[in-house]
């Protein structure tokens, strides 16, 4: 019998296989209650979960200790959402063991791929921000760097979602319905907030002016941590969740006055602020709900803060900002502003400039979107009930704002005071949560080179002429661990044999696989590896869509959510062109392809709905027309979530990332991919930009109109019915959709995406982009053709993005924003 031992860094205790045994087979008696001849599936990942957590709790004390005894500086990072996925296989991971965790399964007769599938995905977020969040605290621990990650403790997440009739069925996420072995609840650390209620202005013995606020409602906060296991075991931090009660001082009023039905009510209202995830990405949802949500866990987070804060230096403010940074993960916890105003003025009695100075030492801001509809705003009136302590505070850092900076560097000018002031005029007026973040924050950084030079010229010029210093770049990345070692296992143990073992942590070392790209064996390993995940993939396939596919077409994979601006509809009317030129010239020469599309639409965006109904019922077409003799197959995977991206991912061809250029922000999809061998099909768009540059020209498929043409072509005046007229390709297939052709009997079904191609003017330049589009697509079939030309690319690909890993991401807030020192962990 082999024995291993893990590899586990400084933080955590090495164990071998047969006390892994051991381990697993004692919290199935004394924490499960059940033994080995009766045990379900779930029993064992429950057990096998507690005895990694000897382990993980072991790291996690360890690392607690040393950050309070050196008093070390740290990261707060604020976040409403988390994308974590399954943490099971990825602590396994960063512990070093895996392998020792599938031998001694093994030799207890279980297998640890049925044990992974017991575990529900960690949802808490909608797609790419709250997936980097996740990414961003793997990398954290990894790099000993201390941090905290802030968030909330959602009952519900992303939502789940299946098709009726080819339409998007949305139902409740219960991840933890049966508990979830991976968190610790913290009683001892419970919280109390307020909301609602009106400001009274009171005068002390001396005649001080002082703001009282005399809340409407109080109501708890639970804390939740999640630790954060470092790969090798380095550090492990804590995701803190905050989860909403009823107050028991504020319920017990009403129930003592006879009230036990309105405290049975105001219990579930308190209860709702963290019950579900907000399922809208990039357009905002503007609702009390979501604001209320915003400040219940900013309010917390920085009680929380203070608290650990104050038991090393009790009222001295003075080393605050030596030893606290908050990232503002985005706006949407950019409330935290004038919440730390508001407890250094009105508690704390800090004169106000001191407290000013203060916040703008703490605070950073990240910037993921230029999309107008997604700049969050919040009616004047609304924050007056729910928050009027703090919208007074708002109008107080506006007044100095306009008066100190503004009038100062353009005197007498209202139109940039129109434009900057952080209260937007009209009717009803508005709180800009991005004006108030970038003049409360020492730092703003966008996530891609592009896109962070569009937020300093398009978004915020007059903010960059008053500070230039303040504006930076962090181009994003995603961790290694997960998205290739862990889910891609084969082709980590081929890059292992070639480079060494040093790459998760030092991603630039895959630029040695570089040179196998032309050794044919290693072609063959790497393209044999591709194919046996494309096998592994078809499998899932047939299992969740009953659609057969052949892992020896092209697998071209577009996952990410669904949005016009991300155009899946450009993806899918090349789908259509192609279609419709094998039924028109029967022996139409392409290589055999399948179109795989993992999305959710956010449950209120109607043509985001309409164009999936498309694709599946486009897809149930063509996947049933002899005609075409397998030379397109489409697949819509349902419930599209971290754990089928693990899935689709390793097996991906293509890489669609064909957002209009200057919409996204930056992408990590597109990393992912390119990581795991995939090809992009893309623009000139966020974080593309960079891929290209690191991949080089001949190794990625650029189309499209660049940010300056698109901005040249509105400002031209763009019509897509002249593409229309032009192009009969476009013509016949938009025809096409209005037809019954697809949705038999039902003639108009699918109109709506031509009505927004032509009588919406087609917002995101579907039409202009296609024919470059097409092009680009027939570059890549002639590319597939040459299996070693294309093996060459493939691994060219996974060889020289070692830009895009986490680590490198964090290392640049580390020295551009956050300044913070490595803490290595040692053990008790
Ligand atoms: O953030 C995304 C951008 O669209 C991507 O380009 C970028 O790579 C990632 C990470 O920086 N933005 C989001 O994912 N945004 C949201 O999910 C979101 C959620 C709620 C409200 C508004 C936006």
């Amino acid at each position: 019998m082999k024995t291993h031992t893990s590899t586990a860094g400084s933080g955590i205790t090495q164990i071998n296989t047969e006390q892994l045994k051991e381990q697993i087979i004692r919290h199935l008696h004394s924490t499960l209650g059940t033994d080995v001849n009766k045990a379900s599936p779930q029993a064992w990942w429950s057990a096998t979960c507690a005895a990694v957590n000897e382990q993980v709790f072991d790291g996690l004390r360890n690392t607690q200790r040393t950050h309070y005894e050196q008093n070390t500086r740290a990261l707060h990072y604020f976040s409403l959402e988390y994308l974590m996925g399954r943490l099971f296989s990825n602590n396994l991971h960063n512990l070093g063991l895996y392998s020792q965790a599938k031998q001694a399964l093994s030799e207890l007769g279980m297998n640890i791929a049925d044990l992974e599938d017991q575990e529900e995905d960690m949802a808490l977020g909608n797609g790419g921000l709250g997936r980097l969040a996740a990414c961003f605290i793997d990398s954290l621990a990894t790099l000993n760097y201390p941090a905290i990650g802030y968030g909330i403790h959602y009952e519900h997440g992303l939502f789940r979602q299946s098709f009726q009739d080819g339409r998007q069925i949305e139902r409740p996420d219960s991840w933890r319905e049966y508990g979830n072995p991976w968190e610790i609840c913290r009683p001892e650390s419970v919280q109390e907030i307020s909301v609602y209620g009106y400001v009274e202005t009171v005068y002390d013995l001396q005649g001080k002016m002082k703001k009282v606020w005399h809340p409407g409602r109080i109501i708890k906060g639970v804390p939740w941590d999640i630790p954060v296991v470092g790969y090798n075991g380095s550090s492990v931090n804590v995701l803190r969740l905050w989860e909403s009660r009823a107050s028991d001082f504020f319920n017990w009023d009403v129930f003592n006055s006879g009230g036990y039905i309105d405290s049975a009510r105001e219990n579930i209202e308190a209860e709702t602020i963290s019950k579900v995830l907000y399922p809208n990405d990039e357009t905002d949802a503007g609702k009390e709900l979501r604001l209320i949500q915003q400040y219940f866990f900013v309010s917390c987070s920085l009680k929380d803060i203070i608290r650990r804060y104050k038991r090393s230096h009790g009222d001295d403010w003075s080393e605050f900002a030596k030893q606290v940074v908050i990232q503002l993960n985005d706006t949407h916890p950019a409330v935290a502003i004038p919440e730390l105003m508001r407890i250094l003025v009105d508690r704390a009695e800090m004169q106000w400039d001191q407290a000013w100075n203060l916040c703008q030492q703490v605070f950073a801001y990240t910037n993921h979107t230029l999309l107008p509809e997604a700049l969050e705003k919040w009616a004047v009136r609304l924050f007056e009930k729910v928050l009027p302590r703090h919208l007074e505070i708002i109008y107080e850092i506006n007044r100095r704002f306009l008066v100190e900076q503004v009038d100062v560097l353009w005197p007498g000018d209202n139109d940039k005071k129109r434009k900057l002031s952080i209260i937007e005029d009209g009717h009803d007026p508005m709180v800009r949560m991005g004006h108030l973040s970038v003049v409360g924050s020492f730092r703003v950084n966008g996530v891609a080179e592009i896109h962070s030079q569009l937020v300093k010229s398009d978004l915020f010029p007059e903010m960059v002429a008053l500070w230039p210093d303040k504006f930076t770049n962090v181009t994003n990345g995603v961790t290694p661990r997960r998205w290739l070692k862990a889910c891609n296992p084969k082709l980590a143990k081929l890059l292992d044999e070639k480079i060494g073992t040093a790459w998760p942590t030092d991603l630039k070392q895959l630029s040695k696989f570089a040179a196998f790209a032309d050794d044919a064996a290693v072609q063959d390993a790497f393209m044999a590896i591709k194919q046996q995940n494309k096998a592994e993939l078809a499998t899932v396939v047939k299992k969740l869509t009953n659609i057969d596919i052949d892992p020896h077409a092209i697998f071209d994979i577009q996952i990410k959510r669904l949005h016009e601006y991300k155009r899946q509809h450009l993806n899918l009317l090349h789908i259509l062109a192609l279609y419709r030129r094998i039924l028109q010239e029967p022996d139409y020469d392409m290589t055999p392809r399948v179109f795989l599309f993992g999305a959710k639409a956010a449950p209120g965006y109607k043509l985001a709905k309409e164009i999936i109904y498309a694709i599946n019922k486009i897809a149930d077409k063509i996947n049933h027309d002899k005609r075409i003799k397998n030379r397109i197959k489409v697949v819509f995977m349902p419930n599209y979530r971290v754990t089928l991206a693990e899935k689709m991912i390793p097996a991906a061809d293509v890489s669609e990332q064909i957002s209009t250029a200057g919409k996204e922000a930056s992408g990590t999809g597109n990393m992912k991919l390119a990581l795991n061998g995939a090809i992009t099909v893309g623009t000139l768009d966020g974080a593309n930009i960079e891929i290209a540059e690191e991949v080089g020209e001949d190794n990625i498929a650029i189309f499209g109109l660049t940010v300056d043409e698109v901005k040249a072509l509105h400002a031209n005046g763009y019509n897509s019915m002249d593409y229309y007229y032009a192009n009969p390709e476009i013509k016949a297939i938009l025809d096409w959709l209005e037809t019954d052709y697809f949705t038999p009997g039902k003639p108009g079904e699918l109109a709506a995406i031509k009505r927004s191609l032509l009588e919406g003017g087609d917002p995101y330049l579907v039409l202009a982009d296609f024919e470059t589009y097409v092009k680009a697509q027939e570059k890549v079939d002639q590319w597939y053709r040459d299996k070693a030309c294309w093996a060459k690319k493939a691994m060219l690909n996974t060889a020289l993005v070692g830009k895009f890993t986490s680590d490198r991401s964090i290392e640049d807030y580390v020295s551009r924003v956050w300044q913070l020192e490595k803490c290595a962990v040692k053990r008790s």
